[in-house]
């Protein structure tokens, strides 16, 4: 899968964004904002030089608000575009309003761009914005977290606004996200080392102490017993809350606590039991749970699909990708694993008649638990699905993380594997790598040598890398 059929599926989503899908939308008149920087992942530690062209693409399509365009039209004009604000784009688009996680995908698809490619320089690269005004990379990210600071709701967390990464959850102006909140504070962590790297002291300072404020304000709010809430609707009442007779627990918040650093070593444990134990099922783990029925609320658009399907407690397949690397993340090789597997397209070869998708293709979502066709698949090809799993399989399964100044080896892996290899180029070097695992662990690195030399650590300086280079872990 991850070599050949997930890579595949990647550049198939990359090149078409939802654009090409009859199934999914019918014509559409241009290119989702958020898919198409989520899809960019999948390929950059394929073809970096194909990730940068549509990076600076989707910044020319930024308004100079930092809000992403939530469609960028075919013969997007960069520059010179009209935005949500006005109503000419709205009548254009059928895209009434911003939404509130588009801009957010930036910032893990720049770094991952940068550490992959070594490109530094790409930070001070001037770019248009899409309605008037250019500014370097640097500033359109710092643009795109004014662009959330400035919509807070009563909790100081970012507001919902359109809608976030689910579409079916629409919170507002007032109502708010936690799983937006956890991007934000991701993105802080993000820019806050291409400000070290900037040395610019006054930003970093900003940042130390917005972003306090606002994990304070998420471990405040946000955490229940063993799960982080999904937010809160306009009237202030929790989204996600234990209490609550439907729709009490929620995958994405729970993978994105870990995957932004913010949750505590406690908090990331309990959190990731919860999703295993109400979430998970035999084809993966379900958006959310119980499915909303009765006591669905305005703005919890989830209602309109049968319980089990879609984001009505259906399996989504794109947060598969990130539970995957949330427990790579925490080391837990045999849960990551294990989720791959429920949800990895080859290995439903022998139940083709309950699935129904291509044994070799993601779908976007799978029917589940409350379905009499549990394990039946839908709309596949242009899926997000493609660069999470991409990414949950690379950077968490198999631990390949590159960054800003070199690459760091951490592979969360089942006990069972004792030994196994990889190859990858990184910029343009090859690395031959061979991880040992004797003792049947799961996680956790014990040494590292390149080359013959025992290294500090598991982090590997590029600086340091030959044109060929043998690299040996021992977990
Ligand atoms: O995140 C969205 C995506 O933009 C389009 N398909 C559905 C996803 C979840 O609502």
């Amino acid at each position: 899968m991850v070599n050949t059929w997930n890579a595949y599926q990647c550049f198939i989503t990359f090149i078409w964004s939802r654009a090409a899908s009859f199934i999914y939308c019918g014509l559409r008149n241009g290119y989702g904002y958020r898919d198409t920087v989520q899809d960019i992942q999948g390929i950059i530690h394929l073809d970096p030089a194909m990730a940068k062209e549509k990076i600076i693409f989707m910044l020319s399509a930024q308004v100079n608000n930092g809000g992403g365009l939530p469609l960028v039209k075919f013969n997007h004009n960069a520059g010179h575009e009209d935005t949500p604000d006005d109503m000419s784009y709205v009548q254009a688009t059928g895209h009434p309003a911003y939404r509130a996680d588009d801009a957010l995908w930036l910032f893990p698809t720049i770094l991952k761009y940068i550490g992959e490619s070594g490109d530094k320089e790409f930070i001070n690269e001037v770019i248009p914005y899409a309605n008037e005004e250019e500014g370097t990379v640097y500033d359109h990210l710092k643009r795109a977290i004014n662009f959330s600071m400035e919509r807070l709701g009563a909790h100081h967390m970012p507001a919902g606004l359109h809608a976030d990464w689910n579409d079916c959850l629409r919170l507002g102006k007032k109502g708010e996200s936690s799983f937006v909140a956890f991007q934000l504070y991701y993105a802080m962590s993000v820019l806050r080392d291409f400000a070290k790297d900037l040395n610019d002291t006054e930003y970093i300072a900003y940042l130390d102490e917005v972003q306090k404020v606002l994990g304070d304000t998420i471990q405040n709010n946000c955490w229940e017993d063993d799960r982080f809430i999904r937010g809160f609707k306009e009237d202030g009442e929790v989204i996600g809350s234990k209490k609550n007779p439907e729709a009490s627990m929620w995958l994405n918040p729970q993978s994105w606590a870990v995957i932004s650093g913010l949750a505590t070593k406690d908090q990331a444990e309990k959190a990731l039991e919860s999703v295993y134990r109400e979430l998970n099922t035999a084809y993966g783990a379900r958006v959310m749970a119980p499915s909303f029925k009765n006591h669905a609320f305005d703005g919890a658009l989830a209602l309109l699909f049968n319980g089990s399907t879609k984001e009505n407690g259906g399996i989504f397949s794109q947060p598969q990708g990130w539970i995957i690397l949330a427990e790579s993340l925490m080391g837990h090789g045999n849960r990551a694993f294990e989720y791959f597997m429920e949800s990895a397209p080859a290995a439903q070869n022998d139940n083709a008649d309950v699935r129904v998708l291509e044994p070799y293709v993601h779908g976007q979502f799978t029917e589940s638990v409350e379905s009499p066709f549990e394990g039946r698949s839908h709309v596949h090809w242009l899926t997000g699905t493609a660069s999470t799993v991409m990414v949950g399989c690379v950077e968490g399964i198999l631990g390949l993380r590159p960054d800003l100044d070199g690459i760091k080896i951490e592979p969360a892996i089942p006990s069972t594997w004792n030994e196994f290899t990889m190859e990858k180029v990184f910029r343009g070097k090859n690395l031959n790598i061979t991880v040992k695992n004797p003792n049947g662990a799961q996680g956790g690195v014990k040494a590292c040598y390149l080359n013959g030399e025992k290294l500090e650590s598991n982090y590997i300086l590029a600086s340091k890398l030959n044109a060929e280079n043998e690299i040996v872990v021992e977990m």
